[in-house]
């Protein structure tokens, strides 16, 4: 991707009134742009305080002004951030100036974008900048921190410099077939390539925390009418998100409500009870119910205690998603709180009215998923790095196999290379147009 010799500009501060508004600048007019609306002198990196001026000299607004001259800004380019007022119609009246003086509007991610083109970042950064925007929870904005450090890329890149130095040592080996040491097989060679694998994997469990903390996981309540899905919604969100009655088909629209269990996000669903049913709302209900399914990461199925045969709707449900089976109402049938595990999966007893057993539900759906709400270091992660680790790790493992099974020095280097190649693709030493595209078009305008 070629960085853009254009100078753009954007409000950085959320649509809407507020104390304080911030536009940005970013690019070679911003010293041309600046001279025009400041016409003061601006000295890098000093606050001044200052009048905004419009085009025919009058004033838009006036704030604070700051100047950072290239390479030392967030993009590398010279920089200009005008602090103003937090109205909507004076920043429009603003930007409109500024774009008026050879600037355009910037698209979303841009300046982090020009940021990782410039070098000042490397793109697993770029991207926990946008996570830390987005976090949800305290331990995600620590982890999305860590990862914005450096402290992720640092171990990726780490990794990818092993890889190198271990595909260049096996290539030279193979160029020493002849002689009289084979280096492939003195077991040098293998023992690198099984510390590499445990490497990978170590990495590849604290992403798998950092994603979790970063989406989180969507539960959807399952289960014939009145078995307590509503009820079960209200006590884990704490609050009384939905109508709960003793009427079987309360529920017919779908509830969301967004949660965190011990700082991993929580998207709760609640859906329509299944039952035939001749209602046409109820009907479209239960349409919605099982398209919210299909895309659950775990369901939670709930059965009244005392109709364990109404279990019979997990037909109707996807075999490939997690289930957890939730007896419900244990307090009319006198049971205490339990969870079993066999060889039809996890069965929880609670009382949801009572609030029994709702802990050991709690912790058996972090298990579920593999959330480790202990794990120190944890840096936050997305899909696509996992994706790029798991790669990485099969290369390395398949490298060993070409290693032991067949000695084949030439393709222990190329997938050496190949697993360098996917780990690059993380911090974006590799990297496609398409990619960057992608992850900088869902950041906010401005940032
Ligand atoms: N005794 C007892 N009653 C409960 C318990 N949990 C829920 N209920 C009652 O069961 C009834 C149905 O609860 P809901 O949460 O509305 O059930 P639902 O599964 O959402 O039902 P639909 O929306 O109709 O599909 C209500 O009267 C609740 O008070 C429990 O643990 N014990
Ligand atoms: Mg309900």
């Amino acid at each position: 991707m070629l960085l853009s010799q254009d100078t753009i500009a954007a409000i950085a501060t959320p649509p809407g009134n507020g104390g304080v508004g911030i536009i940005r600048i970013s690019g070679p007019n911003v010293t041309e742009i600046s001279k025009k609306i400041i016409q003061k002198e601006i000295k890098p990196r000093h606050a001044i305080f200052t009048e905004f001026m419009g085009e025919d000299n009058g004033v838009i607004d006036s704030g604070i002004c700051l100047y950072f001259p290239e390479p030392a800004s967030y993009t590398g380019e010279d920089t200009l951030e005008l602090q103003g007022h937090g109205g909507s119609v004076v920043l429009d009246m603003l930007l409109r100036r500024i774009i008026s003086l050879g600037a355009r509007i910037a698209k979303p991610g841009e300046f982090t974008e020009r940021a990782f083109l410039n070098g000042k970042i490397d793109l697993a950064q770029a991207e926990a900048v946008a996570d830390l925007i987005e976090s949800t929870t305290e331990k995600s904005v620590r982890s999305a921190q860590k990862s914005m450090q450096g402290i992720f890329s640092e171990k990726i890149n780490q990794l990818v410099d092993e890889l190198t130095e271990l595909r260049i040592y096996v290539e030279a080996a193979i160029d020493f077939v002849d002689e009289e040491i084979d280096f492939l097989t003195d077991g040098v060679v293998q023992k690198r390539i099984i510390k590499l694998l445990e490497k990978i994997q170590d990495i590849q469990k604290t992403a798998q925390q950092g994603r979790l903390l970063r989406d989180g996981m969507t539960l959807v309540l399952v289960g014939k009418p009145n078995a307590g899905k509503s009820s079960l919604l209200n006590a884990l969100s704490g609050h009384d998100v939905a109508i709960v009655s003793d009427i079987p088909g309360t529920t017919r629209d779908i509830l969301r409500e967004r949660i965190q269990l011990d700082g991993m996000p929580l998207h709760i669903i609640d859906t329509a009870g299944l039952r035939d049913s001749e209602n046409s709302i109820e009907k479209e209900g239960i349409r919605r119910a099982h398209l919210e399914i299909s895309k659950a990461d775990v369901i939670i199925l709930l059965i009244d205690v005392r109709e364990p045969d109404s279990i019979d709707i997990v037909d109707k449900l996807p075999s490939d998603i997690p289930m957890i089976k939730v007896y419900n109402k244990i307090d009319l049938v006198d049971l205490d709180p339990d969870i079993k595990n066999d060889q039809n999966g996890c069965s929880c007893y609670v009382s949801i009215k009572k609030g029994l057993g709702l802990e050991l539900l709690k912790k058996h759906l972090k298990d579920t998923v593999g959330y480790d709400s202990s794990a120190d270091d944890v840096f936050l992660a997305r899909r696509r790095h996992i994706e790029a680790i798991r790669i990485g790790h099969d290369f390395v493992k398949s490298a060993l196999n070409q290693l032991n099974i067949n000695n084949a020095g030439e393709l222990v280097a190329e997938d050496l290379r190949q697993a360098q190649k996917s780990l690059g693709e993380i911090t974006g030493t590799v990297s496609s147009d398409d990619l960057l595209g992608k992850i900088f078009s869902s950041f906010c305008i401005g940032k």
